[in-house]
């Protein structure tokens, strides 16, 4: 076992026993939302994993280990210290080397995920193409942690932030499939269409598996995006989410909003201009995926490469 890697009594007890476990991102905790909805949401999703016949682990960096599972107290920690650091792959031997707390993007989860052998991770959006790319360079690391690293991601999407098209095209480039869930239809996060197909539509858990399989048995490294779109209940109108968008990215152009706090920035003030809004369908899609990702994770054990 890596030395790094501190596994709650929790996923101990599921690797020995060999049940199936599911990753999650602190980041969503730490930067995505605020207190206490986000420690709410953590517990809510960890639980909704349980029910669904898996173990969640929720990965962050503390006390210069690696966290494989995180207790009641430390969900707290996440969820309320105004200095845990947003990491992801560039910042991962920082935090641990100083020993600062750390929050694990989608990039440096599946990072850990991986050292600790877990397949599957479960989070609301991963990061992509910025709008404007072309001259910020602002591409997000999760991009090539999916090109490299072999995790399945379940995900709502990318955001409308974001620039979609160019994300896709990017995950094409470097290989990384894109399956979507129950539609056609590549979703938006906030909305279940981005006027973009995923590459793959499989509809259940064992063809999701089978494909996952399929990859990795090929000797073809990286992840695989697993794209649920957000129930048509919990989804925001398109219109109005477009136009706060619209808004939130002028806002941060103008504030000079760079590097790391440009994701947060948006999140947050897509949040405030919604009136909250916009967090509950934050929370409802995350919950939602987690109930895919723990039937993909049962399914990923069930398959004969297993
Ligand atoms: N998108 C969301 N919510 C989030 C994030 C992205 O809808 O909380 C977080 C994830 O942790 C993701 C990170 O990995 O932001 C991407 O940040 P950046 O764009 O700086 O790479
Ligand atoms: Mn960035």
């Amino acid at each position: 076992m890596h030395p790094l890697l501190a596994f709650s009594p929790e996923v101990a007890h599921a690797r020995n026993t060999g049940a199936p476990i599911v990753a999650l991102e602190s980041t969503i905790i730490s930067h995505g939302m605020p207190y206490p909805q986000n420690v709410q949401m953590a517990r809510e999703v960890e639980q909704i994993i349980r029910d669904g016949g898996a173990v969640p682990a929720t990965i962050a960096i503390i006390d210069g280990r690696i966290c494989i599972g995180l207790s009641e107290a430390q969900l707290e920690q996440l969820g309320t210290a105004p200095d845990a650091m947003k990491v992801s792959r560039r910042d991962l031997p920082y935090v641990l080397s100083q020993s600062k707390l750390g929050a694990t993007t989608v990039a440096a989860t599946m990072i850990c995920a991986e050292l600790a052998g877990i397949k599957v991770f479960v989070t609301g959006g991963i990061g992509g193409v910025h709008r404007g790319a072309e001259t910020s360079f602002d591409i997000s690391a999760d991009l090539q942690e999916l090109a490299q690293t072999s995790v399945a991601v379940v995900c709502a999407g990318v955001k409308s932030i974001l620039d979609i098209g160019l994300t896709l095209e990017y995950l094409e480039t470097h290989g990384v499939p894109v399956l979507s869930v129950g539609q056609r239809g590549f979703p938006a996060f906030f909305t279940r269409e981005s006027g973009f197909h995923a590459d793959f539509q499989l509809d259940t858990p064992a063809e999701q598996a089978a494909f996952i399989h399929a990859k990795w048995r090929l000797g073809l490294k990286g992840g695989v995006v697993v794209s649920n779109p957000v129930p048509e209940a919990d989804a925001m109108p398109r219109e109005e989410i477009d136009r706060i968008t619209e808004q939130a990215l002028q806002e941060a152009a103008a504030g000079g909003i760079s590097g790391k706090q440009v994701t947060p920035f948006l999140l947050g003030r897509i949040k405030e201009l919604t009136g909250g809004r916009s967090l509950a369908t934050n929370i409802a899609l995350v919950k939602h995926n987690a109930r895919v990702g723990a039937a993909l994770a049962a399914a990923m054990l069930a398959h004969p490469e297993a």
